[in-house]
């Protein structure tokens, strides 16, 4: 399936770890705030239908996208902590600042995943539009924060895989 037709909340679900134990940060930007809330309840409604418990997903605010790098790290690093879902939106076209801050997110969250030695998700979305946006953050090509989600679960299940528990 190409990305452009990919409904973000539908996903295989076979062989998913049991959760039930697992602890979830969730960093949460506020600009374009009417979009990454929409992001996070499709986050915390994923981990929560898949087994997390409410007690076991924390939720942090950093002020924009750029940020999400040092608040999902600071989460990153704690023990407790099984894996960090970052979520924001940049929206392309209405700031030249779209390409520095997409870039610098995207490898300052691949550096804090691979130090910290657990899953740190980049859940942000990309659109060229508030539309987009929309159709992404609970619309018809479903919920970036439901794939976030998901991919959080998955990579804490091929964590436990690969060290053979
Ligand atoms: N943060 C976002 O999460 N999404 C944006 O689309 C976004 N656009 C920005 C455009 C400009 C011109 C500036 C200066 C900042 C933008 N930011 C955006 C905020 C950025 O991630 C960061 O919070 C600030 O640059 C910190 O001062």
């Amino acid at each position: 399936m190409s990305s452009a037709d990919k409904n973000l909340s539908v996903f295989n679900t076979e062989g998913l770890p049991d959760i039930s134990n697992k602890k979830f940060a969730i960093v949460v930007a506020e600009w374009n705030s009417e979009i990454t809330e929409a992001l996070y309840d499709g986050a915390y409604k994923t981990l929560i239908e898949y087994g997390a418990t409410r007690q076991n997903i924390e939720r942090g605010n950093v002020p924009g996208s750029f940020e999400l790098t040092l608040g999902a790290h600071w989460f990153a690093q704690r023990e407790d902590i099984d894996a960090v879902i970052a979520l924001g939106v940049v929206i392309q076209g209405e700031t030249k600042h779209n390409d520095y801050i997409n870039h610098a997110v995207a490898q300052g969250i691949t550096n804090i995943s691979i130090k910290n030695n657990k899953p740190v998700i980049f859940g942000v979305l990309t659109p060229n539009n508030m539309e987009q946006a929309v159709e992404r953050s609970g619309g018809v090509h479903g919920n970036k924060g439901d794939e976030a989600a998901m991919t959080a679960i998955k990579m804490v299940g091929l964590k436990e895989q690969v060290a053979g528990k």
